[in-house]
């Protein structure tokens, strides 16, 4: 068995998860926020057997989208009394972060 961890765009949460269910598989879906630009996102963790990996793959490279953000680069630190020049940054974000581990042991009661 595998162990899919995905992170996907809170836009595609959704639809991501529509099509998962209607295709049968189990997953629980976890609010997250990206450490670079601290915004919500969506983790997805999904068991699921060797042969059904390249099924769900295809599921979620159907269903994530990349978009680009354009995001203010103000030091992090700085508090509203600290004038500061934002200078925006493009960075492409999703479709989607997948990351898939092996699982010794599964286990339900
Ligand atoms: P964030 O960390 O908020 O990153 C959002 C996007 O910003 C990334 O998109 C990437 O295009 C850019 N980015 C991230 N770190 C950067 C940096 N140090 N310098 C310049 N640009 C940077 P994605 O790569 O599609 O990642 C989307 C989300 O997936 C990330 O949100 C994070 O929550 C997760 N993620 C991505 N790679 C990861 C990794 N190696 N380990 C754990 N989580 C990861």
């Amino acid at each position: 068995m595998k162990l899919v961890v995905c992170i996907v765009h809170n836009r595609d949460r959704n639809r991501l998860s529509d099509e998962l269910v209607k295709a049968g598989f189990k997953f629980t879906v976890i609010g997250s926020t990206g450490g670079f630009l601290r915004e919500g996102n969506t983790t997805l963790l999904a068991g699921v057997e060797r042969d059904e990996l390249e099924s769900l793959q295809e599921i979620v490279r159907a269903n994530c989208c990349t978009r680009d953000q354009v995001v203010n680069a103000a030091p992090y630190e700085s508090t509203p009394s600290v004038a500061f020049i934002a200078s925006p940054v493009k960075v492409q974000v999703g479709g989607a972060v997948m990351f898939v581990l092996e699982v010794d042991n599964f286990v339900r009661f």
